[in-house]
């Protein structure tokens, strides 16, 4: 085994034969190693889940362990739904996208999910980074096979991030809004992002496949996006349950997009609205070089936001990169 790992799996064990606080003086003594060398893998272990208290003066003691997700109960309480009527359970994976891409080469079928505790290459849009090494998260992608031609589904991300933003408010009590198109926020920071990806003929979808990453039960993030990222935990939601949270999103999505694809209903449209952080505010759009700025007005059951321009003039932006004043 590697001396990190076997250093971070003797600290564990020190900390919990003891049960109690243990001082970085006798565990520096113990491994033979700095009183620095034993913070460092103190933090990389919080960054994997570990719960780790630390007092001046009396140490460290060990709160709790990651969590992994319990795939049975999990199965139990998502009982018939049509997402995750195959569930996938991966300790860690390069990018649960990419395993379902995997599978929809060969068997994967409608409704396939593979979620994973770590991403070793998790991706935003635009081959961003999405930010899973650490256990605390969830990560899971949604594999569909609609029987529709690609422009019936625009609305896929838009719809998929409203039903985890209502799982979010129900399970957690906390405040979740969505930030136009993809981003799901509380109090302004970052708590979900949706990366949708499709593979299609000119009039008919192979198959689509939806990427979610929820920050959870995170403690902390890298400095890249602790300005942005916020976990449930974080936003005062207290350790969640992943594996009961998780089935908890999984029904929402069944619910919102398992069987109505084409676009949102008109009272969910509306219901959306009310939770779209974007409404109202002042956005700005980049259409052949020029910066086009006004007020978000309005969502289209299709999905696409329409702003109204300082000249009075509405225009329909549906995907893209749009600047939300005030929001990251
Ligand atoms: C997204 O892209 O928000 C889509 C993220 C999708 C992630 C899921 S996880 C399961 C599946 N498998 C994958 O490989 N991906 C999907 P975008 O709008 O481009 O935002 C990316 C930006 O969000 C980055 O450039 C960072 O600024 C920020 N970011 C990265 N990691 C984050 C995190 N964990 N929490 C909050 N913000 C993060």
């Amino acid at each position: 085994m590697e001396v990190i790992v076997l250093m971070k799996r003797r600290i564990i064990s020190l900390l919990k034969n003891n049960g109690g606080f243990v001082s970085g003086e006798s565990l520096s003594d113990e491994l033979g190693i700095t009183r620095s060398a034993v913070w460092k893998h103190i933090n990389s272990l919080r960054e994997e889940g570990y719960v780790i208290e630390s007092v001046r003066n009396k140490g460290y003691c060990l709160v709790s362990e990651p969590e992994g997700l319990d795939e049975e109960r999990i199965k139990g309480l998502i009982g018939s739904s049509v997402i995750g009527s195959r569930l996938v359970y991966l300790k860690s994976v390069d990018s649960t996208n990419e395993e379902v891409k995997r599978l929809a080469r060969t068997e994967g079928e409608h409704g396939l999910v593979v979620v994973s505790d770590r991403q070793t290459s998790g991706r935003g849009r635009f081959s961003r980074k999405w930010v899973s090494e650490s256990g605390g998260g969830l990560y899971f992608s949604i594999l569909l096979r609609p029987d529709l031609p690609p422009s019936d589904i625009a609305s896929i991300t838009l719809s998929a991030g409203y039903a985890v933003c209502l799982a979010i408010r129900d399970y957690t009590g906390l405040d979740a809004l969505v930030k136009w198109p993809n981003d799901i926020i509380i109090g302004n920071k970052k708590v979900c992002g949706i990366l949708t990806e499709m593979a299609a003929q000119s009039d008919r979808i192979d198959y689509v496949v939806i990427g979610i990453g929820i920050n959870v039960n995170n403690p902390s993030f890298p400095d890249e996006i602790s300005d942005r990222a916020v976990s449930l935990r974080i936003a005062g939601g207290g350790i969640v349950d992943r594996s009961e949270f998780f089935a908890c999103v999984i029904n929402t999505l069944d619910r919102v997009i398992g069987d109505f694809l084409v676009s949102l209903s008109m009272d969910d449209i509306e219901h959306f609205k009310t939770l779209c952080a974007t409404m109202g505010r002042r956005v700005t759009v980049t259409r052949g070089g020029q910066k086009l700025t006004g007020v978000a007005c309005d969502v289209l059951p299709t999905g696409e936001l329409i702003a109204r321009l300082d000249d009075g003039k509405e225009i329909t932006i549906n995907s893209g990169e749009v600047t939300v004043q005030g929001i990251y």
